[in-house]
This record gives C-alpha cells, sequence and structure tokens, in this order.
C-alpha cells in the first residue's frame, strides 16, 4: 500500500495542531488598522478613546513604543484595555 492515502480528516488534524502549536495571538484587524501585526498609540486611541498617552506607556510594558498582542493581552487581562470578549467560534 502507499501511504499517499492519507483521509482529510488527518490532514485536517494535522494542520490544526500545527496551528494550535503557535500560541502567539493574533492583532484584532479591527484595530490594527495598518496590519503590523502591532498596535500604536494612534491605533488604540481610534478604537478605545478613552485610553491616553499615560495609560498607553503603562501597556507598552518593554517600551518600544508599540503594543504587542502579548503586552495587548496583558493589559486586556489588567482591564487597562476595554476588550471585549469576542464571540469567535471555539
Ligand atoms: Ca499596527
Ligand atoms: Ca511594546
Amino acid at each position: 500500500m502507499l501511504t499517499k492515502n492519507i483521509t482529510p480528516i488527518m490532514a485536517l488534524i494535522l494542520i490544526a495542531s500545527t496551528a494550535m502549536a503557535d500560541e502567539a495571538p493574533m492583532a484584532d484587524v479591527s484595530i490594527d488598522t495598518d496590519g503590523d501585526g502591532v498596535y500604536t498609540l494612534s491605533e488604540i486611541q481610534v478604537a478605545f478613546p478613552t485610553i491616553s498617552a499615560d495609560d498607553f506607556m503603562v501597556l507598552d510594558a518593554n517600551g518600544d513604543g508599540v503594543v504587542d498582542m502579548i503586552e495587548a493581552q496583558a493589559g486586556a487581562d489588567a482591564g487597562l484595555i476595554p476588550m471585549e470578549e469576542k464571540s469567535t467560534d471555539g
């Protein structure tokens, strides 16, 4: 028997497990309007007008001038970003 007879289900499982191994959260494209994967102050303030520059500095934990997804998640967990739970399936 040739082993090329992998079922589509098997292929899907392989793809899914690969995707789940990547734990880096995706940027919310409704906030990350330029699609570079990080949030700038202006992007954050468009989405969350209540967040001040001081708030942004707190969010930007490593001080590189942008809020990456790790920082955004931490900020959301800390209540700094009023992230609403997205009702994505899963
Ligand atoms: Ca961006
Ligand atoms: Ca940062």
